[in-house]
């Protein structure tokens, strides 16, 4: 009986939809324990190129067990969606996909309440996926929330009637121009409760036990990334939940003596989307490069991500907050072909050399301190074996592994499964 973690350790888009694709085979069950449809987890296999939302990335695996835990808000017009473009493979989804009673239901008032606040913010605005993650936490804190489980009740229709003419008066407070059809949108959200209420619900965390009790393991699928968290990301640039390792504890009831190995899953370069501080961010032709190579785009909005190169202060602070035992480096390859690489190791902080993640990091106050080193020029995208990658990188990897302290056991050079390096 185990259960292992998988982590972003950056902010987000690390490539954890196809590292947990690689590992499913390892584990019995899999679950999503934050997040919501903010998360875009791409998976790549047989030519073909998927996008998950909320679904856990065991999906296409057969005979795993696909949990979406108490810790994650549920939007059902994305999650009808998702199931749509499912539908081609004959999963046996009401088996391999089931549902916590406690994850909580973004409405779409959330929605748009979050496209609403974050106008009312105008150039502070947070750069939200709009998702309405935001204002549905908000309501599971404040203790307002519809939770699946009130799907399996009568009256349910009178809480989410009682909670959607509140977040109108909310709306109308902001004073900003946000149009919507509210009756379009409702139609639209009973008819995806349907699709929900036909997959399987259940009480997540007496499961979870019961399968640990039966010897059954488990692997917990982190969204978005460390420096995201609602407690140690860069607030408030951050999303709502505990993307770090206790998150896991509270988003699916799990003990936290029961976990095991905690796999942190990090980009050889940095990227980040949406808005807030990020020291290592390029505005050169090297940014440009990454971000074209790399293809970095969100996989949920499109949007561009903000490239940089490697940052160990905050690397290493993801590191100790989440207890990181194995780490997992991702997309090498797109550093192929740069004479000099850089790493940031530590922070000029207002003067002072530091070697810990601040408090602020807003650029006025942090200039990073680089070490240079020597880039490969060799396509990495065909290999397979760590005795055929190029000394530059195997020094790259060297160097990380002595500042970060943690193995790195996995490298991946590519988006296909097959792309994928183990070391020992
Ligand atoms: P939100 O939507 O309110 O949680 O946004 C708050 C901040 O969190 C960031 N965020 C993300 N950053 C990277 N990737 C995310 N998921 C998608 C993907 C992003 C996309 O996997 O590609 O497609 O644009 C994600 N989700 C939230 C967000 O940018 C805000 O800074
Ligand atoms: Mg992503």
């Amino acid at each position: 009986m185990a259960v292992d973690l998988l982590l972003g350790l950056q902010w987000g888009d690390e490539g954890k939809g196809k590292i947990v694709d690689v590992l499913t085979k390892n584990y019995d069950i899999i679950a999503r324990f934050q997040g919501g449809p903010n998360a875009g987890h791409t998976l790549e296999f047989d030519g073909h190129k998927h996008v998950l939302h909320t679904i856990p990335s065991g999906i296409f695996h057969d005979g795993t067990i696909n949990l979406v835990g108490n810790g994650v808000v549920i939007d059902p017009v994305i999650f009808k969606r998702e199931l749509d473009n499912l539908a081609k493979f004959n999963l046996d989804l009401k088996k391999s996909l089931l549902i916590s009673r406690k994850a909580h239901l973004i409405l779409p008032t959330h929605r748009l309440l979050d496209a609403a606040s974050e106008a009312s913010k105008g150039k502070a605005k947070i750069g939200s996926t709009l998702k309405g993650i935001g204002p549905t936490y908000m309501d599971k804190t404040g203790r307002n929330g519809i939770r699946v489980g009130d799907l399996e009740m009568e009256n349910w229709q009178d809480k989410y009637r009682a909670l959607a003419d509140k977040h109108e008066a909310m709306i109308d407070f902001y004073n900003v121009d946000v149009q919507y059809d509210l009756a379009d949108l409702e139609a639209e959200f009973f008819k995806a409760v349907e699709v929900l209420k036909s997959l399987t619900f259940i009480d997540s965390e007496e499961y979870l036990h019961q399968a640990q009790q039966d010897g059954k393991t488990v692997l917990a699928e982190g969204a978005q990334g460390s420096l995201l968290d609602i407690d140690f990301g860069t607030y408030p640039f951050v999303t709502s939940s505990n993307t770090t390792a206790a998150g896991a504890c509270t988003g699916l009831g799990i003990a936290p003596g029961k976990i095991k190995e905690v796999f942190g899953i990090f980009k050889a370069y940095t990227t980040r989307v949406g808005s807030g501080p990020f020291p290592t961010e390029l505005f050169d032709e090297d940014g440009e490069t990454m971000g074209r190579v790399g293809n970095e785009f969100g996989a949920t909005t499109g949007r561009p991500r903000r490239c940089g190169w490697l940052d160990l202060v905050a690397l290493r602070y993801a590191v100790q907050v989440n207890g990181v035992t194995q780490l997992i480096m991702m997309k090498g390859d797109v550093l192929s072909g740069f004479d000099t690489l850089k790493v940031c190791t530590a922070y000029n902080y207002k003067g002072k050399t530091i070697h810990h993640f601040p408090y602020n990091i807003e650029a006025e106050n942090v200039t990073p301190i680089y070490t240079e080193m020597k880039g490969w020029q060799a396509d990495l995208t065909k290999m397979n074996e760590a005795s055929q990658l190029p000394q530059a990188l195997n020094d790259y990897i060297d160097f990380l592994e002595k500042e970060l302290e943690v193995p790195i056991k996995i490298v991946s050079v590519g988006p296909d499964r097959k792309q994928t390096i183990h070391r020992n």
